[in-house]
């Protein structure tokens, strides 16, 4: 499995979906096709913005009501496209959904979920959105049996600037080990003081099938506990980001957690523009050279947060 950002079909692979981080609204184009995502964000650095899954193996494509997806003999890569109304309810019937194909479909993991809706940060009848989305997601889950410390997937939940409510998945067959931070209390562990449902997310999963070994690495940020660190400071929040993704490498099992991998795709959600020439300067320092970064704008979903990000690294390199 790759992922990339150039437009070329590297040889012998075989499209499971795109992502258009830099459309300007959603499509309502049939998807009849690979599986296809556009979401409205600001790209700052990386090339045009569009992340292109591919694999070795023979793919076929299907529609199930709102979810479009490509699936090989290990692999089901989907999008599922709600709308973003009410935020729980619509987090609740993606997901219900999301599960229920994937059962269907014969795939027992959720490896990897991003999800993307606007006015992340914004209350909805007193319950801020992101709240909100995490109370149907948690709900969808805990009711199609998941258990928190096995089955969670990583995930990723930014804030677009408008449009619906956009979940890319990857779920697959193979060894699923879900790896927490030693720094960090794992999020299904919050306490409530961050929302009346703590978010249904691992903090890195590891998926090895056929010849392939990949760490999926959750949107990670500047928290350590439970708690923000560096309020207000854009390249403290960086280095504490850093330091908690070598943790996670090391908990994962990389031979040299502190290289951060080799070929890794990484994306790097940023609050605020003005906070990106800094950023980009720390990173071009603390991630390896042989980095792919996508450098995205959006809204992280604690206020309190100007930077997250994550990654897809291969272990048979780390
Ligand atoms: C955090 O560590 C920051 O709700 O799916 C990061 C990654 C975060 C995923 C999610 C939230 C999610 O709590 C926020």
């Amino acid at each position: 499995m790759i992922c990339q950002t150039g437009l070329h079909t590297p040889s012998g692979q075989h499209l499971l979906g795109i992502i258009d981080h830099g459309a300007e609204g959603d499509t309502d184009a049939p998807c009849n096709g690979p599986p296809m995502a556009s979401i409205a964000m600001n790209i700052m650095g990386g090339g045009g913005g569009r992340e292109i899954w591919y694999t070795d193996q023979e793919v076929s494509y299907g529609i199930a009501g709102e979810i479009c997806y490509a699936q090989s003999d290990n692999l089901l890569f989907g999008v599922a496209h709600y709308p973003a109304n009410e935020i729980a309810q619509d987090a609740y019937q993606a997901y219900r959904n999301i599960i229920r194909l994937t059962r269907r479909a014969g795939v027992t993991q959720l490896i990897r979920a991003w999800n993307y809706f606007p006015n992340i940060n914004g209350d909805q009848a007193d319950l801020e959105r992101y709240r909100r989305f995490c109370l149907g997601r948690y709900e969808a889950l805990a009711d199609a049996g998941f258990s928190l410390a096995e089955d969670l997937p990583a995930a990723s939940a930014v804030g677009s600037r408008h449009g619906d409510l956009w979940i890319i998945f990857l779920a697959g067959n193979g060894a699923a080990r879900q790896v927490e931070n030693p720094l960090q209390t794992s999020a299904f562990r919050y306490p409530p003081t961050y929302g009346p449902r703590s978010p249904s997310f691992c903090r890195a999963k590891r998926f090895v099938y056929g010849q392939e070994d990949y760490l999926f690495v959750s949107g990670t940020a500047s928290i350590r506990g439970h708690e923000t660190v560096y309020p207000g400071d854009p390249i403290g929040q960086c280095a504490t980001t850093v330091d908690n993704l070598r943790a996670l490498l090391a908990q994962a099992g990389a031979d040299n957690p502190h290289q951060l991998g080799t070929e890794a795709t990484w994306k790097v959600y940023i609050r605020n523009t003005d906070d990106f020439r800094a950023i980009k300067a720390f990173l071009d320092q603390a991630l390896d050279p042989t980095s792919h970064i996508l450098y995205l704008c959006g809204d992280i979903c604690r206020k309190a947060l100007l930077v997250e990000i994550e990654g897809v690294i291969d272990m048979r390199q780390s």
